[in-house]
């Protein structure tokens, strides 16, 4: 079980969505991971505690007719894509602390003493349905939710009508309570415009939640503890993947003693889930309303961002335009993969994939960052043999350096991911005029502009190590490579990136921390 410091709130437990390992991973999802991996380093730069989670969502009937297609065993299937996911987070530097498959043994316990749980607080039903279930979303739609054409309301797929046999979980018996709570907590959702939505979805009556598949129609799953007949409903059991991995509730718990009451020794309730919008119904209702029903404190806030399109279309795999994170890693490297994705899209909002943009924001690192570093390092090279004297005045940008840390602190915590970034990108700008400004070539030729130039170079170097700091959540790789070149044996933290001694550095001369790319049209 991981360590925990639950008591103190300098902890954070961030989780994204676990992935179906029926696909390969795409930009969309490396997008939710990168967007979870900043925040987990930034946080963890800042000193505290972090718990990030991700992992895979391997049960169900998606799976299940995945694996057939491929003449695969289930398990063989899930298995082969939990290291196709796990090789792309480890090459896109994400910095996970748990990767959880919800095949694992301790997860299987834990999903049978939950639903035991519900059913021993009375919670749950069995009653005949009938309802379209789409297999691509995992779900029952209601004929009124239907698309054009009697498809699923979200992908278009096919649905097919199905009447069996189900357990119920009391869903609507929470309505109220979870309209009080999001009601009570305005930022519980975010953006707005989410929470919004979720409001408004709850001004109709909320159905009970079918939480069971008879295991004749499907038998890729979690047998219910009290009916071996049935298995777990996969959303069910895969939204249970966050309390599993919190250490919440022992794997070996007894149905009187579930370890449901105490949740302080453990990582619980979490504190951000990141999700695309399309599965923000399930985590701000489903999920809400099934902690209520076992007794569980609700996560302390959910993050629905907008989706990756490309171009102009819809990514999918039929139309053959679904980006390949690996191919532009490839290419360009992790860092400016995750820059574009994470400088992009404006948190929440939809964005558009395209290389021209790709390549405006990539001639963005090169031509303000990049362009810094290069002209900065060259003339401390230069004029001072890579070394500032002692006691060189360096403040020259601290009035800059305070707004940015001010502007990063309050992106991060608003989770305007994309506002922070932009606010670490101004400093380099204004560190590039400053250069203008003071012209340090011609401070170099004036007799008596010693201590002048000295001042420039040492505060355009201070500016520098913040840089590094302020881009590492972003763009780890870059970050220590542009500390490298600054004398710095790593990133320092924040608070120790504004005093250390500038006159302890050598910086020697080296390439371009982001190298001009030659593009074919
Ligand atoms: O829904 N743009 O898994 P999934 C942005 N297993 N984000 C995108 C995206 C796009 N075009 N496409 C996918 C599942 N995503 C369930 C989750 S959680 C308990 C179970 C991201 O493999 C986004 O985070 O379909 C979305 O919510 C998630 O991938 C869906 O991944």
């Amino acid at each position: 079980m991981p360590s925990t410091s639950s008591s103190s709130r300098d902890r954070q437990y961030l989780t994204t969505p676990i992935y179906y390992a029926s696909g390969e991973p795409h930009i969309g999802h490396a997008y939710t991971t990168f967007l979870a991996d900043v925040l987990a380093r930034y946080h963890r730069q800042a000193g505290s505690d972090v718990l990030f989670l991700t992992g895979t969502d391997e049960h169900g009937q998606k799976i299940q007719e995945e694996a057939a297609r491929r003449t695969m065993e289930p398990q063989e299937l899930c298995d082969a894509m939990a290291t196709r996911f796990r090789e792309a987070w480890s090459d896109l530097d994400i910095s996970y602390d748990r990767f959880i498959r919800t095949t694992e043994a301790e997860h299987r316990a834990v999903v049978r003493a939950f639903v035991q749980r519900l059913m021993d607080r009375g919670h749950i039903y069995e009653a005949e349905y009938e309802g379209w279930y789409s297999v691509h979303e995992e779900r029952f739609f209601t004929e009124k939710e239907l698309g054009p054409g009697r498809t699923d309301p979200i992908a278009g797929r096919p649905v097919e009508l199905i009447r069996e046999k189900n357990y119920f979980f009391r869903m609507s018996a929470f309505q109220d309570d979870l309209i009080r709570h999001i009601q009570e907590n305005p930022e519980w959702i975010r953006p707005e415009k989410r929470r919004n939505e979720v409001l408004g979805f709850l001004q109709n009556p909320l159905g009970d939640l079918s939480i069971s598949r008879p295991r004749s129609r499907l038998s890729w799953g979690i047998p219910l503890p009290f009916d071996e007949e049935h298995v777990t409903y996969v959303w069910v059991d895969a939204l249970i993947n966050y309390l599993t991995a919190s250490g919440a509730i022992r794997p070996d718990a007894q149905p009187d003693d579930q370890g449901f009451d105490d949740v302080r020794d453990s990582w619980w309730p979490a504190d951000l889930h990141l999700v695309g919008k399309d599965i923000l119904t399930t985590h701000s209702v489903y999920w809400p309303t099934l902690l209520m029903g076992v007794g569980l404190p609700l996560p302390r806030q959910i993050l629905a961002h907008g989706w990756w399109i490309v171009g102009e279309t819809k990514m999918s795999k039929s139309l053959g335009n679904v980006v390949d994170p690996m191919e532009l890693r490839e290419r360009f490297g992790s860092d400016p993969v995750r820059w574009f994705l994470l400088r992009e899209m404006p948190t929440g909002e939809d964005a558009s994939y395209t290389p021209e943009r790709f390549l405006a924001r990539y001639d963005e690192l090169a031509n303000v960052l990049g362009n810094l570093a290069s002209r900065v390092t060259s003339m401390i090279v230069r004029y001072r043999d890579g070394r500032l004297p002692a006691g060189a005045r360096d403040h020259g940008l601290d009035p800059a350096i305070d707004e940015t840390l001010e502007a990063v602190a309050d992106g991060m915590q608003r989770l305007r991911v994309h506002e922070a970034l932009s606010a670490a990108m101004e400093l380099a700008r204004k560190a590039n005029g400053y250069v203008e400004e003071r012209e340090p070539w011609s401070q170099a030729r004036r007799s008596g502009g010693e201590e002048d130039l000295d001042e420039t170079l040492a505060s355009l170097l201070r500016a520098l190590v913040v840089l590094s700091a302020l881009f590492l959540p972003a763009m780890p790789g870059k970050a220590t490579e542009l500390a490298t070149r600054l004398g710095l044996e790593a990133v320092p933290r924040l608070d120790q990136a504004r005093t250390l001694p500038l006159s302890e550095l050598l910086i020697r001369k080296a390439s371009p921390l982001f190298p001009r790319i030659e593009l074919e049209k």
